[in-house]
């Protein structure tokens, strides 16, 4: 009971996959807890399991200073907080957002006399609670915030402070997980290859994961060139030799009757950039193509 009443108290709105998950880690970690879900049915089990469970979003504002959110997106966070006296409260926000809704959002809690961290979760639910699986969620707002509540953060998973501004943790979050949708697409077109083939997918498997985990230290050198601004700098395969490389890509795809559709567009930007560039620059290139000017 001693233990109890050190740790800090938590409320948390919202027992999806994810609120379910991160408000156990807390329970068992003795935080006195107060949820509260739009279904009830969802709050059935932390009653029983010592939780105080709230009639209302507002009431389990009301229960404790820290107040962490995670909803389905932007738009329920408006709903579920649209009667809760924000006034001294320390606002967590996990919920997945954009980085201007985020900002938005920060304002919208200031003008409320609350406190805002805005987070970005790098983890699925299972990993939540499991330190050894890596998860971790950026965090980004009230550096003040985040150093205050650091230690019951790190309770259900990993902390990443970015920075100051409340739109960074969804900016982080969205650009891994724009790249994790790009490696999914690669992988995708890369088991389409052999459906038809007499070649086993838990064969291809480890060795396309080893392929990627390879390939992915690449990044570093993209970021080095990003900021010297030499995208020939360390280059091992050039942009002119990937170039010609294209048509076995298409050409296979087609003889294995796979649409190229997911490899076309990025050997397009790859073209482009050829044709008014310099053949002997790495890929970096492309990302100049890909970020708008202003008209
Ligand atoms: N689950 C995952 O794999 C990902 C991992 C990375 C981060 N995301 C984000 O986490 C947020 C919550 O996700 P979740 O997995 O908990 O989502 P659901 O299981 O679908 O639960 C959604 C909860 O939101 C409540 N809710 C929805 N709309 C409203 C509303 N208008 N007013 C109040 N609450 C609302 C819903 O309540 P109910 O349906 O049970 O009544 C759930 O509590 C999310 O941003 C992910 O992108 C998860």
């Amino acid at each position: 009971a001693q233990n109890t009443v050190e740790k800090t108290p938590v409320t948390i709105l919202g027992l999806g996959a994810m609120g379910t998950a991160l408000a156990r880690t807390w329970l068992t970690a003795g935080h006195p807890l107060t949820v509260w879900n739009r279904t009830p049915a969802r709050t059935g089990a932390f009653a029983t399991e010592g939780a105080s469970v709230a009639d209302t979003a507002a009431a389990a504002v009301a229960a404790n200073t820290l107040v962490v959110v995670c909803l389905l997106d932007d738009a329920s966070v408006d709903e579920a907080l649209a009667g809760a006296d924000l006034a001294g409260r320390d606002l967590v926000n996990l919920t997945t957002s954009t980085p201007a809704q985020a900002r938005a959002r920060a304002q919208w809690a200031r003008e409320r006399g609350a406190r805002y961290l805005d987070g970005g979760i790098m983890a699925v639910p299972p990993m939540i609670g499991v330190p050894e699986a890596g998860g971790y969620v950026f965090y980004s707002g009230s550096r003040a915030l985040f150093e205050r509540y650091r230690e019951t953060l790190a309770v259900p998973v990993g902390t990443a402070y970015v920075g100051e501004d409340a739109g960074f943790a969804a900016l982080h979050d969205v650009a891994l997980l724009s790249a994790m949708y790009g490696m999914f697409a690669g992988a995708a077109h890369a088991f389409a290859l052999i459906r038809k083939e007499d070649v086993d997918p838990a064969a291809l498997a480890p060795l396309l994961s080893d392929w990627l985990v390879a390939m992915a230290p690449a990044v570093h050198q993209t970021a080095e060139q990003l900021r010297s601004g030499d995208y020939t700098k360390g280059v091992v395969s050039n942009l002119a030799m990937q170039v010609a490389g294209t048509p076995t890509f298409l050409s296979t795809a087609e003889q294995q009757g796979v649409s190229p559709e997911l490899l076309t567009p990025y050997f397009e930007l790859m073209r482009r950039r050829l044709a008014e560039g310099d053949g002997e620059e790495d890929l970096t290139g492309v990302i100049d193509l890909l970020v708008r000017r202003p008209a």
